[in-house]
């Protein structure tokens, strides 16, 4: 067996560096890195010696680079993917936040934070945490529970099982999401003989399981006995690329589809079963023909609250759930029938197994109800001098967007808000990370969709509050020339969370600015802080003034920004659904003593 001498650091970089997707393509597009006493002289060297084949990038902040990382492979549909080193203590710690996000989206990122000295020889190392209990314990233990796959490297030969496992996971339909190796510093440096067959290139195929014959039997034997059956459309959808397979389904069988957060833009909205987004943040189109429901069909869907509206949205006492779904976790939950199987394939042989049946027709006209109502909230305002909305907002993005488009958001008054009135002319046009609706994905976001499609215009919508809380990837977009569009709406605090906070008949109470503990109201100008980091930016004050800025973007190099102040308050009164948010039992405000009866009025609809 031929050997070849690299340190183990090396190693991970070569190996990392020859793993390819189906197409082809390097599996890990590249790395981010952000460099400290952990990883700058092991990792750091090792990356440096194949920065022409494959790519460091720096980025500000471990947490935002991870989620570069992870919305590109988002975008990507988990065909490709990064990885994200930093350096030991507080650097590895702020990705915890990402691994989780990415480990709620069922996102593949591999993150490789350096670890203290397996050697021991310097203990403690400067950042290294001492559990006076437990030698083997380091802060990077935290990625545990928000990892995959979690290793330590306390010795170089590990990687060569450590290395295939973490691809194996990042590339499993079923197990997908985050891997953290956590890479001792010693070890990194540390030279080993290594087979040279295990830097062979090699394909990593994204398994397409095939439904068991039994249960898709039983699925088939339900769906022909459903009256009003419904499909729920999430995120596996786009996963499997089963849009078209979708359509032919429910076109083939007559069977309304409603979206999740993860799963818009499965079907064009305009498509004519297609009943729109279902839900907390549903349309009213979505949510009756589910509360009306017989067979519940989820596809690729993990049932989260906001898409079952905390279990309470489906009121057919007899219907039954089905699930649709790569993982078996979420194939049965809920007590769900299960079909597991890759979607595609299983809504393939559905449709082959069901033949030339139909179920009966979805009601008529419920589309046209919805969007007679929700239509007018995007217009734009007759009141030139009124402060605008929200949705005045996503209505002149709308106006400015094409085909190419991409709106992307994670927190805040917008998701919601998207989620009902963003029409999505096809699939891919929507990245909402609603999984962890985690504040601060947004600009890194973008910049992962942006390298995952150049070709695309990608629009960031984000609040004030999601923008203050992190921001600096701007600087790095900056820098490496990233084209992409931010809105900020500012409406001067956390307006979705003020107007949660009243609706649980809480007081208005440190969510705006105007009910801070505070004794300056900010006036933070957005658009010379974003310019400060190397934006192109511009404040407007109406909508026509937004819309005239959203028409020079194709103009603008680099990233740009767009600010408007918004109205807190309006939200779309139309469609939506009770979600549980626990209301105090006991409470001195009658507000909050009439919010807790309604609360429990309506946990009795869960089932
Ligand atoms: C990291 C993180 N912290 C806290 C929250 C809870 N949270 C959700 S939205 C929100 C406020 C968002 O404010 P902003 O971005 O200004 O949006 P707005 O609702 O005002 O439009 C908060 C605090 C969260 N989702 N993520
Ligand atoms: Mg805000």
């Amino acid at each position: 067996m031929s050997t070849i001498r690299l340190t183990a650091a090396q190693a991970m970089m070569r190996y990392l560096a020859a793993q390819q997707n189906e197409a082809g393509e390097t599996y890990l597009a590249g790395c981010w890195a952000i460099f400290g006493h952990g990883n700058v002289a092991g990792i750091g060297e090792a990356l440096h010696g194949i920065k022409d084949s494959w790519p460091t990038w720096r980025g500000q902040n471990e947490q935002s680079m991870a989620h570069t990382a992870i919305a590109y492979a988002k975008q990507m549909r988990r065909t490709r993917a990064m990885a994200v080193t930093s350096s030991i203590g507080p650097g590895a710690l702020n990705m915890v936040t990402a691994a989780a996000l990415a480990h709620v989206n069922r996102l593949p990122v591999l993150l490789i934070p350096g670890d203290v000295f397996a050697g021991r020889g310097p203990d403690p190392v400067l950042q290294q945490l001492e559990d006076t209990g437990d030698g083997s314990m380091t802060v990077n233990d935290c990625f545990r529970p928000v990892s995959r796959y979690f290793d330590r490297i306390t010795r170089p030969e590990q990687l060569l099982t450590a290395l295939p496992r973490a691809l194996r996971t990042m590339t499993d339909p079923a197990d997908c999401g985050p891997v953290t190796l956590s890479f001792c510093q010693d070890v990194q440096a540390e030279a080993y003989d290594w087979p040279e067959a295990f830097f062979a290139p090699k394909v990593w195929r994204i398994r397409q399981p095939h439904p068991d014959p039994v249960e898709l039997d039983r699925i088939a034997t339900l769906i022909r006995a459903a009256k009003r059956p419904v499909i729920i459309a999430g995120g596996g959808v786009h996963f499997a690329g089963a849009e078209g397979e979708l359509a032919d389904f429910a076109e083939s069988l007559g069977i309304p589809v409603v979206e999740t957060q993860a799963g818009k833009s499965a079907l064009p909205w305009d498509h004519a079963l297609n009943f729109g987004p279902v839900g907390v943040t549903g349309a009213s189109s979505a949510n009756a023909v589910c509360e009306d429901a017989d067979l519940i069909l989820g596809v690729g869907t993990r049932f989260q609250d906001f898409t079952t509206g905390s279990w309470a949205l489906f009121k057919n006492k007899d219907r039954t759930l089905v699930s649709i779904n790569v993982a078996a976790y979420d194939a049965m939950k809920h007590g769900a029938e299960p079909l597991c199987a890759d979607a595609r394939i299983a809504l393939q042989q559905l449709r082959a197994a069901l033949g030339d049946h139909r179920c009966p027709a979805p009601p008529a006209g419920l589309k046209d109800v919805w969007f007679a109502a929700v239509d007018p909230l995007t217009d734009a305002p007759g009141d030139a001098n009124a402060l605008p909305t929200d949705q005045q907002v996503i209505g002149a993005v709308q106006r400015a967007g094409h085909l190419d488009t991409v709106v992307m958001c994670a927190a805040g008054t917008m998701p919601g808000e998207l989620h009902k009135l963003w029409k999505s002319p096809r699939a891919g046009a929507y990245h909402m990370e609603y999984g962890f609706s985690c504040m601060g994905y947004e600009i890194a976001g973008a910049i992962g969709i942006k390298l995952a499609q150049p070709e695309r215009d990608v629009i960031c919508m984000v609040g004030d509050g999601s923008y203050m809380m992190m921001n600096s990837e701007m600087a790095t977009a900056a820098m490496m020339g990233i084209s992409f569009t931010t809105v900020i709406t500012d409406n001067r605090g956390y307006g979705c969370i003020n107007r949660l906070q009243m609706g649980t008949g809480g007081a208005e109470f440190n969510n705006l600015y105007a009910h801070a503990n505070i004794t300056h109201q900010p006036r933070i100008d957005f658009a010379a802080h974003a310019a400060a980091m190397g934006a192109t930016t511009i404040k407007v004050t109406s909508i026509a003034e937004l819309e005239a800025a959203l028409a020079r973007r194709d103009s603008v190099t680099g990233p740009y920004v767009i600010v408007i102040d918004t109205d807190p308050y309006p939200s779309t009164p139309h469609g939506g659904h009770w979600w549980e948010v626990s209301v105090p039992e006991v409470s001195p405000r009658a507000q909050v003593n009439d919010a807790r009866q309604t609360y429990d009025t309506k946990r009795k609809d869960q089932a």
